[in-house]
């Protein structure tokens, strides 16, 4: 059978490391624990698309000094505070922090730490993250739980896609030239995994945002 990964070596997407089952099954389940945490300081709630005011079919909440927020009237932004409850974020677990240093080697920590909960319908459409101020900083992705099916495309909107899975304990770093292309998830695979109470998927999103001098 084709190993459903080779699409995705250098060659085709510069800078993409797809690191397969990085987190241990332990560390799997402390970083879950790791979430909770955050949660419970920093509830998850539902972000709206700008302008058409459009509700998110992921849940998200952010923890580290920055967190990145969608509403319908501001758009897509980073801001120090919660925006429900008012309260700056919860911080970034030491473990996270490890796991940026170790997959990029950068000497700066990353300042936001998106979490993204996939209920078992939750999708994600194909978008790029050009937010950042820090635009050549790599972004690295954790995922927990059930296994999502994850589509990665090129610079321009139009233009080929390759997909493939992304299982709990994989982590994603996006770098080089892949940093700044479409991508977003096409669905779970509810039940792949029991790390989790209930079926779906955590995904989180390491970004730097503001460029250091
Ligand atoms: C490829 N999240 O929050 S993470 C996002 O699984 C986001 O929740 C997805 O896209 C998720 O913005 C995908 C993997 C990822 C993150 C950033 C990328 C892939 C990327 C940036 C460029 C190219
Ligand atoms: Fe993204």
């Amino acid at each position: 059978m084709k190993d459903p990964h080779s699409e995705f070596r250098e060659d085709s997407a510069p800078g993409f490391r797809l690191l397969d089952g990085l987190l241990a099954p332990e560390a799997q389940r402390a970083l879950a624990a790791d979430v909770r945490a955050v949660v419970a300081e920093a509830p998850l709630y539902r972000p709206t698309m700008p302008k058409t005011g459009k509700p998110f079919s992921v849940r998200m909440t952010n923890c580290g000094p920055l967190g990145w927020i969608a509403d319908k009237a501001g758009g897509y932004r980073y801001q120090e505070t919660h925006p429900v409850t008012g309260r700056p974020w919860p911080a970034m677990p030491r473990a996270v922090q490890d796991i940026w240093e170790a997959v990029t080697g950068c000497a700066y920590p990353p300042e936001a730490c998106l979490v993204n909960w996939y209920g078992p319908e939750a999708r994600m459409g194909l978008h790029r993250d050009e937010d950042e101020e820090a635009a050549e900083a790599p972004v690295v992705s954790i995922s927990l739980g059930d296994e999502a099916r994850f589509r990665l495309g090129g610079p321009q909107r139009r233009g080929p896609t390759r997909s493939m899975i992304l299982r709990s304990g994989d982590v994603v770093v996006l770098g080089g030239e892949s940093r700044h292309f479409y991508h977003g998830v096409d669905r779970l695979y509810p039940g792949t995994s029991t790390l989790l109470e209930a079926p779906g998927r955590i995904n989180l999103t390491l970004r730097r945002v503001t460029v250091l001098e």
